[in-house]
């Protein structure tokens, strides 16, 4: 695979795309979408990966769209926005959803713009304690886009999406722990061996059940109890036939560890 702006690699059952243009802290470019939807490509056909891992290289995590893509000199017309959110932001917001493997944002720095929205489209997000979450998007005259209003307000509730979205106010990693955004705060010089024990432990989960759970989380937030309860059933009964379930239920049986395959 030729990817300019990212790393990417799979390695036992993990996952782990990097973006990688650290000067100008990730931020995203076209190249950048194209080459990170050729890894999903690998994630959704390939079959290897059981957890994927979303970093950032270099101090920051990604800073949202590449502002240098949207210079204009006098008498340019104005980008149309709603285009590279229709073609570009959406379908990757839409990927990750989608995506029948856990997915966890590695939060190595900041993450501002689009860039926040990405770690928030992640399954679980764990952070540096040093790094900040930023919808900086009214700091540029635009409203938080990639998922950021309909995300963060059934995060941390309305009254705290609108202070961020309004105020473009940085949030640090702790107090975006605190507030439930985030999975985990973890020390800076704890924070790798912190991703990589939960990356290992998804990819060793069984990942059917990790897909479903996913699947009805993600539904419950627009259905109500009966719709839920009806998935939850439709759900569990297909797990019940998985050969995970049944290792699982052998292996408490048997008073070992549980070998899942994912299957
Ligand atoms: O456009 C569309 O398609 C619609 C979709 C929009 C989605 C969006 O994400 S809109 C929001 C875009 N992002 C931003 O507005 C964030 C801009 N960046 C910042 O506010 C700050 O850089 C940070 C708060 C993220 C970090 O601040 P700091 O002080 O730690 O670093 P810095 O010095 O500002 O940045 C370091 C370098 O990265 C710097 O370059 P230089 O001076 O060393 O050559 C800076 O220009 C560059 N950089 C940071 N963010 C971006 C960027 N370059 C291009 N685009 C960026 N978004």
């Amino acid at each position: 695979m030729a990817l300019d702006t990212i790393l990417f690699t799979i390695h036992d059952g993990v996952a782990r795309l990097t973006l990688n243009r650290p000067e100008r802290l990730n931020a995203f470019t076209r190249a950048m979408h194209a080459d990170i939807a050729q890894a999903l490509t690998e994630v959704e056909i390939g079959g290897a990966a059981r957890a994927l891992v979303i970093a950032g290289a270099g101090r920051g995590f990604c800073a949202g769209q590449d502002l240098g893509e949207r210079k204009r000199s006098p008498g340019d017309p104005a980008p149309d926005l709603g285009e590279t959110l229709e073609t570009l932001y959406g379908p990757l917001m839409r990927r990750l959803a989608a995506l029948p493997i856990p997915t966890i944002a590695a939060v190595n720095g900041v993450a501002a713009g689009a860039g926040a929205n990405l770690a928030l489209a992640c399954d679980m997000v764990i952070a540096k304690e040093s790094a900040r979450f930023i919808q900086s998007f009214s700091n540029i005259g635009l409203l938080p886009d990639a998922g950021g209003t309909w995300r963060l307000a059934k995060l941390i509730g309305q009254a705290r999406a609108t202070g961020l979205a309004m105020t473009g106010e940085p949030l640090d990693a702790k107090t975006a722990a605190e507030w439930g955004m985030i999975w985990r705060a973890a020390p800076d010089d704890a924070f790798e061996a912190e991703v990589e024990a939960l990356a290992t432990t998804l990819a060793r989960k069984p990942t059917l059940a990790l897909k479903a759970a996913k699947q009805a989380l993600h539904a419950s937030w627009n259905q109500g109890l009966d719709a839920q309860l009806d998935l939850e059933r439709d759900l569990q009964r297909d797990l019940g036939r998985s050969a995970d379930y049944a290792e699982g239920v052998a292996a408490f049986g048997e008073k070992r560890p549980a070998q899942f395959t994912g299957a």
